[in-house]
């Protein structure tokens, strides 16, 4: 891993994620930026993908369970080559393919369209089960408040129960939901030990530092447990601009104007 290279793709996904944003005048930049991080690390570090052959057969498998933060996945993708970065400009556009939430609509490198939360933790399922002999791995990122569908924890006891020792499920724990705190909305504490006894390996990690980052998920070892692992990545909402950080306004708002210009600065100093 080449930290000084993965700050600067963070950035690069930030960049991208805000403009985007702004000139779509769409939502959910702070839900992006909660999760640039962990995708600059992935992306940038873990994932086995060929952008000129999207669909290998081997490849890492990737699912954004969180769909209303595609936009940030899209940059990444472009970033890497799937397709041309000029196409971002289309985002959330009437006729765009790249709409606000993640759609694997002839968008190359997007393995499952999401948006409707509680679905890609299952669909990880089934792809891991389906692989597990293979060398390929499974990644699927969640939100905290996502864990009110119950059809996760349905997914947490087939995936142990199955040994999906090729599964990675990350949890982007920002504390907050749309309009709430999740503590406030349904408590998830003490959500280590409930994995835990959901026979999953887990992890905590800050979710903003790479290095930490890294180094849980390319993780080979934990393998041979035989268990499904689960990193609990500890994330600020709004990450990387000090007026969006913790602030919910910045769930569904787009930065405009002077606000524009005062989150590229925080980005780029
Ligand atoms: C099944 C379902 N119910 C409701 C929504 C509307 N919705 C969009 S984002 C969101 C919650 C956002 O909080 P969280 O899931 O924790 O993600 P964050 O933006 O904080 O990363 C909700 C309820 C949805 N997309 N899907």
């Amino acid at each position: 891993m080449n930290l000084t290279k993965t700050k600067e793709f963070a950035k690069i996904l930030r960049l991208h994620a805000l403009n985007m944003t702004s000139k779509a005048g769409s939502s959910h930049i702070g839900s992006m930026f909660s999760i640039a991080d962990i995708v600059a690390v992935l992306f940038n570090d873990v994932l086995k993908i060929k952008p000129k052959n999207p669909n290998y057969k081997l490849r890492d498998r990737f699912i954004l369970s969180k769909g209303h933060s595609g936009g940030i996945i899209y940059a990444a993708l472009a970033e890497k080559g799937f397709f041309s970065k000029k196409k971002l400009e289309d985002y959330c556009k009437n006729g765009s393919n790249l709409s606000g939430h993640i759609s694997h609509y002839k968008v190359s490198g997007v393995e499952f369209s999401t948006g409707s939360l509680g679905h890609g933790l299952s669909v990880s399922c089934g792809i891991a089960l389906a692989n597990l002999r293979r060398n390929v791995r499974v990644f699927n990122l969640m939100s905290d408040g996502e864990l009110d569908e119950g059809s996760n924890w349905e997914a947490f006891m087939f995936a142990s129960h199955h040994k999906l020792s090729n599964l990675i499920n990350i949890i982007d724990y920002n504390k907050l939901q749309s309009i709430e705190t999740v503590k406030k909305t349904l408590n998830l504490e003490p959500l280590e030990s409930k994995l835990v006894s959901f026979g999953w390996k887990v992890f905590n990690v800050d979710g903003h530092n790479h290095k930490q980052i890294y180094s849980k998920i390319r993780k080979k070892k934990i393998r041979s447990k035989r268990k499904p692992i689960c990193i609990i990545a500890h994330t600020i909402k709004g990450k990387g601009v000090k007026f969006m950080e913790n602030n919910n306004l910045w769930h569904y708002r787009a930065a405009k104007n002077e606000e524009l210009k005062k989150a590229i600065k925080h980005i780029c100093r």
